[in-house]
């Protein structure tokens, strides 16, 4: 067995306790949440998620090693009820608890079982690494298990909208609208303009902060033009 030094990787390690959260998470979600999908067999989609990363090198995880996974979730949000955010996660996800009938990706089943999660493996075990994982900036390691669990479903979550759908945004930061982040490259460059006719943004400034028009901004404008290159209208409101 290879020693490994507790520090290997700079980021946190596997959360505590991870299939058990896992497991309570997703019979909370199909069992009491949505038990129009009491059904589904949380054993199965447990070992589908494991199955993409347990005994692989961590930096090396592929979007093929989630298609397992993402067939067992079937479930799509409805048209105009799909809400995307970007910094401004904690506002966004307290909007869809009050409203009731938005959802952002963790309000979906995957979403909500890895939703604050950390996990990785290591090719010498089959257990998950609970003293480090790649940080997806610190460490030189985009592919991590993490980063590519997030892109695999934040673009599944996108190329599933229709209608109208929302963006948060937080006009306090002064690019509300980032190219690489995973709105602006995987969800934005994702959404099907033979279904997405409209893409509409709520600009959020912080209460008792500078006032401002981000609506009318350079970073807004930038989103405006590739809205409309990709043929879906664009339309933004201000501290909606
Ligand atoms: P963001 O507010 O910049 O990032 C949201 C969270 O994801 C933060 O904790 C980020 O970490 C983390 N994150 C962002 N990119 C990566 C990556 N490549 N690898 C690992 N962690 C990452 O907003 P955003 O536009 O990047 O992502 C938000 C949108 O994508 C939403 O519309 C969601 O549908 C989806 N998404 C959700 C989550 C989540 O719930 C993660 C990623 C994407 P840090 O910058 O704070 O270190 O956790």
């Amino acid at each position: 067995v290879r020693w490994r030094s507790p520090l290997e990787w700079n980021g946190e390690g596997t959360t505590k306790h991870f299939s058990e959260i896992f497991l309570g998470r997703c019979f909370v979600y199909t069992q009491i949440i949505r038990p129009e999908l009491r059904n589904k067999d949380c054993t199965q989609i447990m070992a589908a998620f494991k199955g993409a990363f347990i005994s692989k090198n961590p930096c090396s995880i592929t979007k093929e090693d989630y298609q397992p996974l993402i067939q067992l979730d079937t479930k799509a949000v409805p048209c105009n009820k799909t809400l995307f955010w970007s910094k401004s996660k904690d506002l966004a996800h307290q909007y869809t608890w009050v409203h009731g009938n938005i959802f952002t990706l963790e309000d979906t089943l995957l979403g909500y079982i890895a939703d604050d999660l950390t996990w990785c493996g290591d090719p010498s075990t089959s257990e998950v690494n609970e003293q480090s994982c790649p940080h997806w900036k610190k460490d030189n390691c985009p592919n991590n298990a993490a980063s590519v669990f997030w892109k695999v479903v934040s673009q599944k979550f996108a190329e599933a909208a229709c209608g109208v759908v929302q963006v948060m945004l937080n006009g306090s930061l002064s690019e509300p609208f980032y190219r690489n982040s995973t709105f602006g490259s995987v969800e934005l460059l994702n959404l099907n303009p033979r279904k997405v006719h409209t893409l509409q943004a709520w600009v959020m400034h912080d209460i008792g902060g500078a006032t401002s028009n981000s609506c009318s901004g350079s970073s807004l404008n930038e989103l405006k033009l590739i809205a409309m290159s990709r043929n879906i209208t664009f339309v933004c409101q201000d501290n909606y």
